[in-house]
């Protein structure tokens, strides 16, 4: 029997009384400090999950409990495996994870809710979520996709060729953002969509597929990049044929880089999450359950559309990833 799984028939035997009825003297509630989670992020190194772990250890500091926080040195399911082998090993009472593919990291994540430990997912998601995780918090990603369309408007560009650089098939965020993207610009006759394109969360990938894209189409208007490397690529890209301000940029994500290239121009607009409530969202619904209580199956986070108007807000500024918490 799990840890959590104990404290679940504890706290439901305070519940009718039983240890008080017994005279131990266990407050209710007494018995849910201390708990353990393990964040396992999507990738190291990385302002979105940086930030993210901000708001896990936040929350869990507030709450009594302890965190360990671990991840891949890429985004790749085949790295982030091992590392959830092991961590189920350690037993946990609880694991938030942004799982590195939909269907790589299914199983994975079912021999977790075996051993009894509490899924939450954060961020991305898995083919089948329910058979795994009690709770899903993540940005209303096809929204976002969408959203960059509106974002190319407002920065004056009306019509043409666009083009997308995601990450690669099968990760829920990127994929979600891509069609979002994708399905706007195919709903708006003044637009025509070139291609999707996938850098592997490398930026000189993305900075090679942007370079490689103008030459092959000059008249390329804009370019959505839907996370916070593929973005970063595609600005060096745009710096490398010189195209600055000429070819509109929309990036997801809003780490330091990307404010950076935002502010010289180079990105006209950044798509930013609010990776810190997810942590912290996170963190909650790992709490409930294992302390047994209900949980929400579904939270979506919203996200803040920064450009050169309020990136020097404090508005903006909030909305900025962090580098260290
Ligand atoms: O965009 C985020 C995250 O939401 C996505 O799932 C993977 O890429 C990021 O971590 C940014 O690098």
């Amino acid at each position: 029997m799990s840890r959590a799984t104990v404290k679940r028939a504890v706290a439901g035997a305070l519940s009718v009384g039983l240890l008080g009825g017994l005279g131990l003297g266990i407050a209710p509630g007494a018995m849910a400090a201390g708990e353990n989670i393990t964040f396992i992020q999507g990738v190291k190194g990385d302002g979105f999950y940086i930030t993210m772990n901000c708001g896990v250890k936040a929350a869990a500091k507030k709450a009594g409990a302890k965190v360990k926080t671990v991840g891949p040195e890429k985004f790749d399911a085949t790295l982030q495996k091992p590392i959830l082998d092991a961590v189920i090993a350690s037993k946990p009472d609880a694991i938030l994870i942004a799982p590195n593919d939909v269907k790589a990291m299914q199983k994975p994540l079912e021999k977790a809710k075996k051993a009894g430990i509490e899924v939450v997912l954060v961020d991305t998601t898995v083919n089948k979520p329910r058979k795994v995780a009690v709770s899903e918090i993540s940005s209303n990603n096809y929204a976002g996709g969408a959203a960059a369309l509106r974002a190319i408007k407002n920065a004056g560009v009306s019509s043409g060729k666009v083009m997308g650089i995601g990450v690669r098939p099968g990760i829920s965020t990127t994929d979600a953002r891509d069609a979002g993207f994708k399905d706007a610009v195919a709903k708006d006759s003044n637009f025509e969509f070139i291609g999707q394109e996938y850098s592997q969360n490398e930026p000189a990938i993305a900075a090679q597929i942007t370079t490689a894209a103008i030459a092959a189409n000059p008249d390329l208007k804009a370019i959505f990049a839907s996370n916070l490397f593929s973005a970063q690529g595609a600005a060096t890209g745009i710096k490398q044929a010189g195209k600055e301000g000429e070819i509109i940029v929309i990036g997801f994500d809003a780490g330091p880089d990307q404010i950076k290239a935002l502010k010289d121009g180079t990105v006209q607009a950044l798509i930013a999450q609010k990776p810190y409530n997810i942590g912290t969202q996170g963190v909650t619904q790992a709490l409930r359950a294992i302390k047994g209580k209900k949980n929400k199956r579904k939270i979506t986070t919203g996200f803040t559309i920064i450009t050169d108007k309020n990136v020097n807000t404090n508005f903006g500024k909030k909305a900025a990833y962090r580098s260290k918490c």
